[in-house]
């Protein structure tokens, strides 16, 4: 790569550096250390099941030393990015857990993006290799690393989980373990990037560090509930950062626990592993928990063993709780939480009222929440504001993006959510809506804009607002309004082929609009010109005033 790395960082100031640790919050722990000290404490413990894997901490921990000494032997230096895109599978862990050994900084991509996405992360994190499964969900990663490969962006290394054709296998990995680091990383140094969704533009990149995020896990352990004999199943993708460490499995890593992978978080896969494995939590986005409530009622496999069912990623409504609480015999969950940080919990042993109605409050005693107007002003409790927080695992900066970085945090470090919240007494936070257009889809965050820009781009397609929608199944789906070009209505597109070609080019799947409604011109207010925002609100509210 001849661009200049730009160097990983996430840094809060002195002070509050000093208070994280003098509060206990940052122990100086880092994710090597941890696998290493688990594997000792818990060696013959089940840490995996995934398919026909079934690992112990030792097992676990074997191979990601294998794999760290390998990747290094293929001549990647310390410091390097990985863009990592597994689903499901319990190499997951053993690759993540083998970059962190080596010093590489994993990228976590999920098993929907395609070319763009993964693009775009090879370049903003300058990632010199790309991890992926030979196939998944019926799809060939490896042809997707063709395509990037020939990109020529930097990506020097493909490792393939599986048949590996011409790349290189992840089970041929193999090198002297004296290349491995004689030391811990820094606690305080960036261990890997997650994404976020976004609500302008591609996605974000999402500097998290050993101390930050390993406090995350280990204090919501406590208030989840989380120990030795705990049994989670990862229903939502793996990548996620719910499933990954609300606690999920980073939390039940910390515990001794077993990780339960599933392959799709539909009732027909995950219910057989719950009643096999027996199951104690499990993390679901708001649509599948209500499948999951609706499918318990009439299946054959018994479901006792389920202690909590964490709801999160978008809104779950009383009512849409309330039928989750009736249909599944586990104590509900709400998680309003963020891959840049900050994370809500109703607690185990919070009122009814609370668990339904709200979608909980801060895992830190140092998390700084502020519920602000449009001028930045704390509003009074119990009226909605913007959400914005600081904290002890709240990033301070996006890596690679000073535009981003000037839009989302304020002078003093505070992180612009973008969520509209209200605040109740005792700091739980009822989540009202947003401040910016984007569409969570069933938990998946996408940018309205980004979907624009790939629809301005078909040549029949004059102009388009991507608005969400309210959905029953989904809490929002994709709305596209197009303006065709041309008044010539035989060359007006069929919303199938607009759907087609977009995915052909190279987009993950749930970006594409579930519904695309022509129209003919976009109705300017008298002032002419409008914002995007604006057109989009008012293309909404007229679209469900005629439903
Ligand atoms: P991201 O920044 O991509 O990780 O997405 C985080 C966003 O998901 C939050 O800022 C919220 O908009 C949304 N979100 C997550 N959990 C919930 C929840 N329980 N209720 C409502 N919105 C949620
Ligand atoms: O939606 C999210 O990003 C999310 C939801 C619940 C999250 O990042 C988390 C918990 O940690």
């Amino acid at each position: 790569m001849t661009d200049k790395p730009i160097p990983l960082r996430q840094t809060w100031p002195a002070e509050l550096v000093a208070r994280y640790r003098a509060a206990g919050h940052w122990r100086g722990e880092t994710f090597p250390a941890l696998l290493r000290e688990r594997a000792e404490r818990f060696a013959e413990r089940t840490a995996i099941v995934g398919g026909d894997d079934r690992w112990t901490y030792a097992e676990l921990h074997r191979r990601a030393e294998t794999i760290a000494a390998g990747l290094l032997a293929r001549g990647l230096q310390p410091g390097e990015r990985v863009v990592v895109q597994l689903g499901n599978i319990a190499a997951f862990y053993a690759v993540v857990f083998g970059l962190f050994r080596a010093g590489l900084v994993p990228v976590y991509a999920l098993p929907a993006h395609r070319s763009t996405e993964i693009a775009h992360f090879v370049r903003k994190a300058q990632a010199a290799a790309y991890v992926v499964a030979d196939r998944y969900d019926g799809f060939d990663h490896r042809s997707l690393a063709r395509e990037i490969l020939a990109l020529g962006i930097g990506l020097r290394e493909v490792v393939v989980v599986g048949d590996a054709a011409e790349f290189t296998a992840l089970d041929s990995l193999a090198g002297d373990p004296a290349l491995l680091p004689r030391e811990d990383p820094d606690p305080q140094s960036v261990a890997f990037l997650q994404i976020s969704g976004g609500s302008t533009g591609l996605s974000k990149l999402i500097p998290r560090t050993h101390d930050d995020y390993i406090y995350s896990f280990r204090a919501s352990n406590a208030i989840c509930g989380i120990r030795e004999d705990s049994v989670y199943l990862v229903a939502l993708p793996a990548a996620h950062n719910f499933p990954m460490s609300s606690p999920g499995a980073f939390g039940v890593f910390h515990a001794g626990g077993t990780v339960v992978l599933s392959p799709s978080p539909a009732p027909e896969a995950a219910f057989a592993l719950v009643a096999r494995e027996r199951v104690t939590d499990v993390g679901l986005v708001p649509p599948l928990a209500l499948l999951w409530a609706q499918a318990a009622a009439s299946t054959p496999h018994d479901l006792s063993s389920l202690r909590v069912l964490q709801v999160g990623g978008a809104k779950l409504t009383p009512e849409a709780a309330r039928r989750v609480v009736a249909g599944l015999p586990a104590r509900l969950q709400q998680v309003f939480g963020m891959a840049e940080g900050l994370v809500n919990y109703t607690r185990l042993d919070d009122d009814e009222d609370t668990i339904l109605g709200t979608q909980g409050r801060p895992i830190s005693p140092d998390d700084e929440v502020l519920v602000v107007d449009d001028a930045g002003n704390p509003v009074p409790e119990g009226e909605v504001g913007y959400l914005l927080t600081r904290g002890p695992y709240t990033i301070r900066g996006y890596h690679n993006d000073d535009a981003a970085n000037a839009r989302s945090f304020t002078a003093d470090g505070f992180y612009r959510t973008g969520d509209m919240v209200l605040r109740r007494p005792g700091g739980y936070l009822v989540v009202q809506g947003r401040a910016h257009d984007h569409i969570n889809r069933a938990g998946e965050k996408i940018s309205a804009e980004e979907v624009e820009d790939h629809l301005l781009a078909h040549p029949q397609v004059f102009d388009v607002a991507v608005v969400s929608i309210p959905d029953e199944y989904l809490g929002e789906r994709i709305c596209a309004f197009v303006i065709p070009r041309g008044d010539d209505s035989s060359s007006k597109p069929r919303p199938p082929e607009i759907k087609a070609w977009m995915r052909g080019r190279g987009v993950a799947a749930f970006k594409i609009p579930d519904q695309i409604v022509f129209v003919a011109a976009f109705d300017q207010t008298a002032v002419g010109k409008t914002s995007r925002k604006e057109l989009r609100a008012r293309l909404r509210a007229d679209f469900l005033s005629k439903q």
